[in-house]
């Protein structure tokens, strides 16, 4: 169970609560440390009568610490993090056998374009589904991004994924789902006056069903034609 963030259900979401949490940790305790010392130093060095304020130009021993440390810290977390940004987002390490599936974010909807007949995107055949994206279990699955009008993000919390679709740019993102189930889609960029109905839902599906539906819908796209 996610403390803050609703189970993990995406293959690399342990990597990404890992490194979430780990961060979290320490700038918490950066946090507390710096408040408890700030708070101290106000009681200690309050005003009393009788009591002359001191001149010091402070302290070269400590502001060297005082970033040095900062600087290892964050050093140390960017090495951390490169690791598990170059396995989800460099584009030459994309899984290869993935599906793909179109995502257009518009105000304020989102438009989820799959592959007819032919299993392929950007041909004749394709369809189109308002705010559901459907996916089958256990399989990588390429989302297309982009977007209409303005900038919208692509937030799935469940699957820890989260990008920007920018007008005039395709971005693809990755991921693979691990249980099925149903999980939301937000638009995590204010996008206009509706942004906060900008929601969708992504079902994930067992092989079988993700057939079944799919053959279903091609069927009605065919019959409306
Ligand atoms: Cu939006």
């Amino acid at each position: 169970m996610g403390w803050i963030l609703p189970d993990g259900v995406s293959t690399y979401a342990g990597d990404i609560d890992w490194l979430y949490y780990m961060i979290l940790v320490i700038t918490g305790l950066a946090f507390v440390i710096v408040e408890v010392a700030l708070i101290w130093f106000v009681i200690k060095y309050r005003h009393r009568p009788g009591q002359k304020a001191h001149y010091t130009h402070g302290s070269n021993r400590v502001e060297i610490i005082w970033t040095a440390v900062p600087a290892v810290v964050v050093v140390i977390i960017g090495i951390l993090s490169a690791r598990v940004w170059n396995e989800i987002r460099d584009r030459d390490r994309f899984p290869t056998d993935a599906l793909h599936i179109g995502v257009k974010g518009q105000q304020f909807e989102w438009h989820m374009t799959y592959p007819g007949t032919d299993g392929r995107l950007g041909t004749g055949d394709d369809f189109s589904v308002r705010n559901q994206l459907h996916i089958p279990v256990n399989r990588p699955v390429v989302v297309m991004l982009e977007a209409e009008d303005v900038i919208h993000s692509f937030f799935v919390p469940a699957f820890r994924v989260k990008q920007d679709a920018v007008p005039g740019m395709r971005t693809p993102v990755w991921f693979q789902a691990t249980t099925a189930g149903e999980y939301e889609i937000a638009c995590a960029e204010l996008c206009g006056l509706g942004h906060y109905r900008m929601r969708a839902f992504v079902t994930v599906h067992s092989e079988e069903d993700y057939r079944a539906w799919l053959e279903q819908r091609r069927g009605t796209t065919a019959s409306n034609q």
